[in-house]
């Protein structure tokens, strides 16, 4: 498995991720990863502490100043030579690897790193391995307060995303914020926890023990995102289903869904029984009915989900079905590929083109790329069409 991370937020969550990843399978760092910034700050922060780490990680820094949170000068800012040294650092890499079953790209869709030299990169890779399997676990930022420029930043990732990837796993910060206040009643979040939400959500797409290798992303491509004009998903973790059911979002049920996947992930075998056994009865699913909060919460999902727990252990009447209390490593997680994405792409399409319009920072993104008006017109095509065929899904079913 390949992990690339590019930018500070990409960074930062992707270590997260794979701190989480290998805790829970105990791959020994058969993670390999590429590590990309454009500021030495936070990349000397994860620096390798031994040798032995360089053999699965490798580093690189393109300038030193950032990409001035700007698309147009991160996706400009990698000339032939650099791309060049960046794809034989991943060559080196994916050679290394035994079985190579597909690339992870963690970035945030804001920054000018992670927005700009993310484009530039999953473009390159995607023309040298057309057939490769690439998954994109791609950060929404906060939707206000934060910076002018993201709403630019964020339509051309999100357009290259659409262009260049074939599954895409979208965490809002937003979104998190709301469900982390939701859970704990308290409004002191920092985007550490931000992180382990997002780890525990991607983690939880990995199955315990050392049964990664049986991980086939295609299956997963396949069965949740058919439809390749629509592959924009989002992933909810929680430590039982009653928590999950408790703090998904209040709009959950206003979307159509596509399809979705209940996941248990468990180091228990008893639990591993209860997967099997779920996974025939909801698993993975078309029918939009068997997403829906009632269903979750209906009593014959709630049974299956909970029957090993009868007999391996005395139920606490109080507490039915809740595997944290047993084994808390035990996750249950949501993969949902539905409309729900579409408030999202609405609001950065609106306010993007309300700037583009009246040239708002125009100047900014130009001053780096003479055909600036293309690549906009472009990523806005692209992403009007994705957005068209969600609504079009919308209004049909
Ligand atoms: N969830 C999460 N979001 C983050 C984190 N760090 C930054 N962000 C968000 O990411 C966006 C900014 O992206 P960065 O990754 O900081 O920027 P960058 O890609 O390094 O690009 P430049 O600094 O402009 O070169 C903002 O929306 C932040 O809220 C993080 O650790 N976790
Ligand atoms: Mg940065």
């Amino acid at each position: 498995m390949l992990f690339i991370q590019i930018g500070q937020c990409g960074i930062q969550c992707g270590q997260e991720i794979i701190q989480k990843i290998n805790k829970n399978n105990e791959l020994g760092n058969s993670i390999k990863e590429l590590v990309i910034d454009t500021e030495s700050k936070v990349i000397n922060k994860y620096k390798c502490k031994n040798n032995k780490e360089y053999l699965y990680k490798k580093y690189f820094q393109i300038g030193k100043d950032g990409s001035g949170n700007n698309w147009s000068f991160g996706y400009c800012k990698v000339n032939e030579e650099l791309i060049h040294s960046v794809m034989d650092n991943f060559n080196q890499l994916l050679e290394s690897i035994d079985l190579h079953k597909g690339l992870n790209i963690v970035h945030s869709i804001a920054g000018g790193t992670g927005s700009g030299i993310f484009s530039k990169i999953i473009e390159e890779i995607r023309d040298r391995y057309p057939k490769s399997c690439i998954s994109t676990y791609s950060i929404f930022p906060f939707e206000s307060g934060e910076n002018t420029l993201q709403y630019y930043n964020s339509v051309f990732s999100l357009s290259w995303v659409q262009k260049y990837s074939d599954i895409a796993y979208c965490f809002s910060n937003k979104e998190i914020l709301d469900i982390l206040c939701k859970e704990k009643k308290t409004k002191n979040y920092s985007l550490n926890d931000i992180n382990e939400y997002i780890s525990n959500c991607v983690s939880s797409l990995y199955p315990y023990g050392n049964k990664i290798q049986y991980i086939n992303n295609w299956d997963i491509i396949y069965n949740i995102c058919p439809i390749p004009s629509m592959k924009l998903l989002k992933v909810y973790s929680d430590s039982s289903l009653d928590n999950l059911v408790k703090n998904i979002p209040s709009n959950y049920n206003n979307s159509k869904l596509i399809s979705g996947r209940l996941n248990l992930v468990s180091n228990d075998d008893m639990d591993e029984r209860t997967l099997t056994k779920l996974y025939k009865k909801i698993g993975i699913l078309s029918n939009p009915e068997c997403l829906s909060i009632n269903y979750l919460r209906s009593k014959s999902v709630k049974k299956s989900y909970s029957q090993p727990r009868i007999n391996s252990l005395k139920e606490d009447e109080s507490r039915p079905s809740h595997l944290p209390t047993i084994n808390p490593k035990s996750r249950i997680s949501l993969l949902k590929n539905s409309t729900d994405i579409l408030p999202s792409l609405n609001y950065f399409l609106n306010k993007s083109i309300y700037m583009y319009k009246n040239g708002a920072y125009w100047n900014y993104f130009k001053k780096y790329n003479d055909n600036i008006d293309d690549l906009f017109i472009e990523s806005y095509n692209t992403l009007y069409d994705c957005r068209n065929a969600y609504m079009e899904w919308h209004d049909d079913i």
